[in-house]
């Protein structure tokens, strides 16, 4: 068996950028548009005006200020409501592909590494483009990677569960290297004309290099662990696939979409991850305490300040668990590994931290790394 680390992770930020005033100013102008519109069912007391949103609300609930998105123009449009995105043809690499292959060449040229030294490409992500081939296939061949490639969902756990994947095909040997790309265009498949969520979610796309630790460049973190947990909940949940059509359902009809129980979401999920940590840890012998940084799954602020309460017995601090939603939302499966990406300099040898995410399914998944 061999040791394994992660090596390298990068990053790929949209072009456009979307702030709380300009999204709440649209989705008031869309709300204000439709109440006009339904205007005497509104009276009658057939039809429940559409409420306005608020800055202020979306700052105290979630801690979310701004979010990146690939096309914000069709966002912003209160006739529309959803982002504008081109078809492209067959022969054109697709937009998943392309922002895989921005994340990926990062983290390749962190760690000083080229195609040939990676033997597998696995795209993690909570929406797929399509259903096949698959993304990771075409990551793979675009950036001339020989092996293997393959896409797997697991919501917002989908990279950690993909960690888990490439650290055991690593650690076997069936692999030298492994590259796991998580595109999150979360804005077609986002609900932007319901304000319980319009402000969750921003575009992403983050990579992961995993590869031996021997091979890996100095300063590597080192894998200790890995620890997945799934339990069943529609308390997050998207019924768009590939039986809609058969259904007759529309794609603009709201559970084609993103919906969920927030309240709910939070009260159940906080406690389930905190309580996981504390047991993965527990596992290598290690606590909380002795864990200098915890990159937490970025969906809500005050969710993760209540998961570090419950398991350091007192506030963290934004050195322990770092914020990186305030400029990117929810990027599902990529907020853990972005805050990861920018906050990992400063680590010396021996120190030890938490990659963990919690979402949809409901899953949770850490890894324990350990500064080489
Ligand atoms: N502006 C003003 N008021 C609002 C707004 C708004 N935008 N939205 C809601 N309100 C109102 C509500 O209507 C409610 O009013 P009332 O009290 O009169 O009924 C009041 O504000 C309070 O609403 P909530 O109870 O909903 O507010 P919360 O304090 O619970 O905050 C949150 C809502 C921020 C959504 C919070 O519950 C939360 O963050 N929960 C955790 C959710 C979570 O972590 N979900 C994980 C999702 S990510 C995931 O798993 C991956 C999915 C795949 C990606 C999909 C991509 C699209």
């Amino acid at each position: 068996m061999h040791r394994v680390a992660i090596s390298s992770t990068g990053l790929y930020i949209p072009p456009e950028i979307i702030s709380n005033d300009e999204l709440v100013l649209a989705f008031n102008r869309f709300a204000e548009q439709e109440n006009a519109a339904h205007a005497e069912e509104i009276a009658a007391g057939s039809r429940s005006a559409i409420p306005p949103s608020s800055v202020e609300f979306i700052e105290k609930a979630s801690g979310i200020k701004r979010r990146y998105v690939m096309e914000k123009s069709g966002v912003l449009d209160p006739t529309r409501m959803y982002p504008r995105l081109q078809p492209r043809p067959d022969t054109q690499i697709s937009l998943m592909a392309e922002i895989g292959v921005a994340a990926a060449r990062d983290a390749l040229t962190r760690a000083g590494r080229q195609a040939q030294d990676i033997d597998g490409v696995i795209c993690a992500a909570a929406n797929m483009q399509r259903a096949y081939p698959a993304m990771a296939i075409e990551i793979q061949t675009a950036l001339g990677i020989k092996g293997f490639g393959f896409d797997m969902n697991v919501a917002c756990s989908s990279a950690t569960f993909a960690i888990e994947l490439a650290v055991n095909a690593v650690k076997t040997g069936s692999a030298r290297a492994v590259l796991v790309v998580d595109p999150e265009i979360t804005s077609p498949h986002l609900a932007w004309k319901d304000r319980d969520c319009h402000f969750i979610f921003g575009d992403v796309c983050t990579a992961i290099l995993v590869e031996r630790l021997e091979a890996a460049p100095a300063g590597a973190f080192e894998v200790l662990g890995t620890k997945l947990q799934t339990t069943f909940s529609s308390n997050i949940r998207n019924n768009a696939g590939f039986m809609s059509r058969a259904e007759d359902r529309a794609p603009t009809e709201r559970d084609q979409l993103f919906y969920q129980e927030g309240r709910k979401v939070f009260k159940e999920v906080c406690p389930m991850a905190a309580e996981h940590m504390v047991k993965h840890l527990a596992d290598h012998d290690l606590a909380p305490a002795g864990v200098r940084r915890f990159w937490l799954h970025q969906a809500n602020l005050a969710m993760n300040q209540l998961i570090t309460r419950r398991m350091l017995g007192r506030d963290a601090t934004a050195e322990e668990a770092p914020v990186i939603l305030d400029e990117f939302a929810n990027t599902a499966s990529a907020g853990s590994i972005i805050a990861f990406h920018r906050h990992h300099d400063d680590f010396k040898r021996g120190e030890v931290g938490v990659i963990c995410s919690f979402g949809a399914g409901y899953s949770i998944g850490s890894v324990i790394v350990r500064r080489d």
